[in-house]
């Protein structure tokens, strides 16, 4: 059983880090940017997946802890691809609805990029769904504040839960990012590949981007090079590496 200790103790004792995972152009092959994902090196129990704590950290208060170390860890990253000159790819990371009601969020995120001497496009905020049904109206806010700062608003999960519609109707973001479940249904349900192509076409029209999440097969990507999505990320390209080995994909690829 995690308690709070334990958490303390990992994030003091650097047992966190971030897996990085590309989100490719299927047009041009290129690495458009890069999801960063917490990872947990248990000095016991190895290499934790963020399924498995995640859901313990927001039900205890830490969530907001580990979020903004793995913030700084991306901007740390980003620093370092600035160093070593050439493109600079920026780093999508996670946002837990609970980091989305503290009011000092935007103050953090500009003091972070502040000491690493970046600039708010290198850093999108992923939001997951589920986070903008709570309390819609202090989401709508400090999103519209993020953006209105500079910063890139991706809709997380979207299609997985029920709401999206709905409170997309309330505001704007800069990018939804299609649910995997949602993409694995397509070749089982012809209903799921329409709820795809308008959801594609709406965005269009309130021009937001698409990525489209869990793509692992060729006929997927030929299937969504069809319907005019070119943003991808999954296992076909890559799945999430350590930041040595994302660093040795990058150099090749350049
Ligand atoms: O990488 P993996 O598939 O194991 O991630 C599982 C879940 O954990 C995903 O829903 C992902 O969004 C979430 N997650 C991964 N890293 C972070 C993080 O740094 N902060 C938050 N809040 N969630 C994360
Ligand atoms: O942040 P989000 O909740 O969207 O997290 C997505 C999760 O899906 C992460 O845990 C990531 O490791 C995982 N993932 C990324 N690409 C693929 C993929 O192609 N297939 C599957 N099954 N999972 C993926
Ligand atoms: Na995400
Ligand atoms: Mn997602």
């Amino acid at each position: 059983q995690m308690i709070v200790r334990d958490m303390e103790f990992a994030l003091v004792g650097r047992q966190f880090c971030i897996y990085l995972q590309p989100v490719c152009n299927i047009k041009t092959n290129e690495i458009v940017s890069v999801e960063a994902f917490a990872r947990w090196n248990h000095p016991h129990n190895g290499l934790i997946s963020p399924a498995r704590f995640i859901p313990v950290f927001e039900r205890s208060g830490f969530i907001g802890r580990l979020d903004r170390f793995i913030w700084e860890e991306a901007c740390r990253f980003l620093s370092l691809q600035r160093e070593r000159g050439g493109k600079v790819v920026p780093v999508s990371v996670n946002v837990s609805r609970l980091d989305l009601y503290n009011l000092g969020l935007l103050d953090f995120l500009q003091s972070l990029l502040k000491k690493y001497g970046l600039e708010p496009w290198m850093l999108r905020l992923e939001v997951t769904e589920s986070a903008y049904t709570d309390n819609p109206q202090q989401m709508i806010e400090m999103v519209g504040k993020l953006r209105a700062n500079g910063f890139v608003v991706i809709m997380d999960d979207f299609g997985k839960g029920y709401s999206s519609l709905n409170l997309l109707k309330d505001f704007a973001v800069d990018a939804l990012k299609i649910d995997m479940s949602l993409l694995q249904e397509v070749e089982r349900s012809e209903r799921a590949g329409v709820i795809v192509e308008a959801v594609v076409a709406m965005a269009k029209k309130l021009a937001m981007d698409i990525i489209v999440e869990g793509v692992e097969t060729k006929a997927q990507v030929e299937y969504l090079a069809g319907i005019g999505c070119e943003t991808i990320q999954g296992y076909y390209f890559s799945r999430p590496l350590s930041e040595a080995d994302f660093l040795v994909r990058m150099l090749r690829e350049q």
